[in-house]
């Protein structure tokens, strides 16, 4: 009896651990789902080195859709060799819809009445734009006298894309092996800096910036000296652009020019930021600068957001300041040296 109860007792003992031990094993899949998206491997990742790779395949003409749609009607005439006045209308009405400006789009059209158009009106116009874009240099220089550090200035309105274009070159010139130090001289807004910073930890660039309010040229001079101290090649330095009819910014601008340029330091590009979404108005900004700043090239950013790519042109031929970059997007690999015939090509190639 006594063997049989011990018997019972060690089965009943069995079953109840069993079932204990099944539920147990259980609980942690029950809990497993809910735990699953623990977020510690993105987090650890987002603090290392977020990815710059973004699936950019894109074409240039894909990039500029928008501005290259305007053209379709122009692309719709081809090949006609003989100019009828209705034709010569469409031509007319489509340049000044890309904005490509008055003065370009009559030049055009009168080298398309004294010349007509013998290998077809697309290619008569393709050349007549080509002719309209600037042929001066557009290559960024580095080159400096002996021993002094290249400083390339960003200017221009605020919201134009200055500090995204920054990061967009320290992550190009970083992964082909140069050593820059960016320059957050916004100082007009903590948040202006902490984006640069960000762009910086991004790319693999060391950053000089200082408190919310503290004077940009101070910024710029530290960068300098920690890029010569280092023998780092080139300190991209950003500026604050908050109106572009305020003396004051253009002051500060050229007293940040002339402490950049002091040894050792040396300023071999200043880059007048456009954002080409704003047509026109580009225009007027470029004026302003142009009086202000020696600027030595332009970015023209946003060119993928925008119908108005014609602005190119209007630019170039305004004021002879090569477009030296333009900006097709938001990510670090969307900013490319202008290439005029990459360009014309991608707005009016059937
Ligand atoms: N679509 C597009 N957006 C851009 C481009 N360049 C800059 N941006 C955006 O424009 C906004 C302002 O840029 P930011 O660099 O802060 O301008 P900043 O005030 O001149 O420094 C940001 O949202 C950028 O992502 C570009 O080429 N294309
Ligand atoms: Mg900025």
């Amino acid at each position: 009896m006594i063997v049989l109860e011990i018997v019972l007792v060690a089965l009943a003992v069995g079953v109840v651990w069993g079932l204990l031990r099944r539920s147990r094993r259980r609980r942690p899949l029950a809990v497993a789902a809910p735990r699953a998206p623990m977020p510690s491997v993105l987090v650890s990742d987002q603090v290392a080195r977020p990815s710059l790779e973004e699936p950019t395949s894109s074409t240039l003409a894909s990039r500029l859709s928008a501005s290259r749609g305007v053209f379709d009607r122009v692309r719709s005439l081809g090949s006609a060799t003989n100019l009828l006045p209705e034709q010569l209308d469409t031509v007319e009405e489509v340049l000044l819809r890309s904005d490509v400006g008055v003065d370009t789009t009559n030049r055009v059209l009168s080298t398309l009445r004294s010349e007509g158009a013998p290998q077809g009106l697309l290619h008569a116009v393709r050349a007549a734009v080509l002719a309209s874009l600037s042929t001066a240099s557009r290559e960024l220089s580095t080159s400096t006298d002996d021993g002094r550090v290249a400083v390339w200035l960003f200017v221009g309105v605020n919201g134009v894309g200055k500090t995204t274009t920054i990061g967009k070159i320290a992550h190009a010139r970083v992964a082909s092996g140069e050593k820059i130090v960016l320059a957050a001289g916004d100082t007009f807004r903590a948040a202006a800096s902490e984006q640069l910073a960000l762009w910086g930890e991004r790319s693999g660039t060391d950053v000089v910036r200082a408190h919310e309010g503290a004077d940009p040229s101070s910024v710029v001079h530290d960068a300098v000296g920690r890029a010569s101290a280092r023998g780092y090649d080139l300190v991209l330095a950003d500026t604050a652009g908050r109106n572009h009819t305020s003396s004051n910014l253009l002051d500060e601008l050229a007293k940040i020019r002339r402490v950049a340029d002091r040894e050792p330091g040396q300023v071999t590009e200043t880059l007048l930021v456009i954002d080409a979404t704003t047509g026109q108005n580009a225009i007027t900004q470029t004026q302003q600068f142009l009086a202000a700043a020696q600027v030595t090239g332009i970015v023209l950013t946003k060119l993928d957001g925008t119908a108005r790519g014609g602005i190119v042109v209007a630019i170039e031929e305004s004021f002879g300041v090569p477009v030296k970059l333009i900006g097709t997007g938001e990510g670090a690999s969307d900013l490319i040296a202008f290439d005029p015939i990459a360009f014309v090509d991608a707005l009016l190639e059937v």
